[in-house]
């Protein structure tokens, strides 16, 4: 079986694959690098992921970048986990709404937040629309529970989970009674007390 090797910096967005292997429950090894040291801006990084970026993930001949992609990629490579909503499941598309929605809406509406614009950018031209539209929606989408897709825990889960731990940690997101409890789910995880546990060791040395 080819090793997994997930190229890391704690604390940083890697930690959200590294959540995601913990899930898995496959063996795999951890790449530090420091971004301090600036180690993900030198030519051997670069030639794994030339943005420069933590994270990367390191399947045998493979390299995947990108958080929300690995986490769908492993989902799926790994099925006995049940992390993904398999192919020909109509709720599949559901699932890659919201493993899409991280990306591409939450996170800029997040990073929108922390870095105004100088000038508000016109809605229409945003992929995200607005910030307050963002938040009803996935309000919405986190209110039933206990997880994105019903009772069973996903990748999708762990994509806008962290979105929402993260803006909220940094005051970035409102702190809504459905965010609130629906992190609180997340936060009983044995795997991301795992990953979580691991960080924390790995920024204090
Ligand atoms: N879109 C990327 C974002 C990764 C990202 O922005 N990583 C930050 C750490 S939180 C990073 O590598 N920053 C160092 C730098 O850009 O120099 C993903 O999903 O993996």
């Amino acid at each position: 079986m080819a090793r997994l090797v997930l190229y890391h910096a704690a604390p940083s967005r890697s930690s959200i694959v590294h959540w995601m292997l913990e899930e898995v429950g496959e063996p795999y090894d951890l790449h530090l690098l420091s971004l301090q040291a600036g180690e993900n801006r030198a030519p051997p990084y670069l030639a794994v992921n030339p943005m420069g970026k933590v994270q990367a993930l390191r399947h045998g001949d493979v390299v995947i970048t990108e958080a929300a992609a690995i986490c769908a990629y492993l989902a799926d490579a790994f099925p006995r986990a049940k992390l993904s909503i398999p192919i020909g499941d109509p709720r599949r598309g559901i699932y890659l709404k919201w493993l899409f929605f991280g990306p591409s809406c939450l996170e800029p509406a997040i990073q929108d937040r922390a870095f105004p614009r100088r000038e508000q950018a016109p809605r229409a031209a945003m992929g995200y629309g607005e910030y307050d539209t963002v938040m009803d929606v996935l309000g919405q989408a986190v209110a039933a529970g206990p997880y994105l897709m019903g009772e069973q825990f996903t990748a999708a889960d762990v994509v806008i989970g962290s979105g929402l731990r993260w803006g909220m940690a940094f005051k970035l997101l409102p702190q809504r009674p459905e965010f609130v409890a629906y992190t609180g789910r997340l936060a009983e995880r044995p795997a991301l007390q795992r990953a979580q546990a691991k960080d924390q060791e790995l920024a204090a040395a």
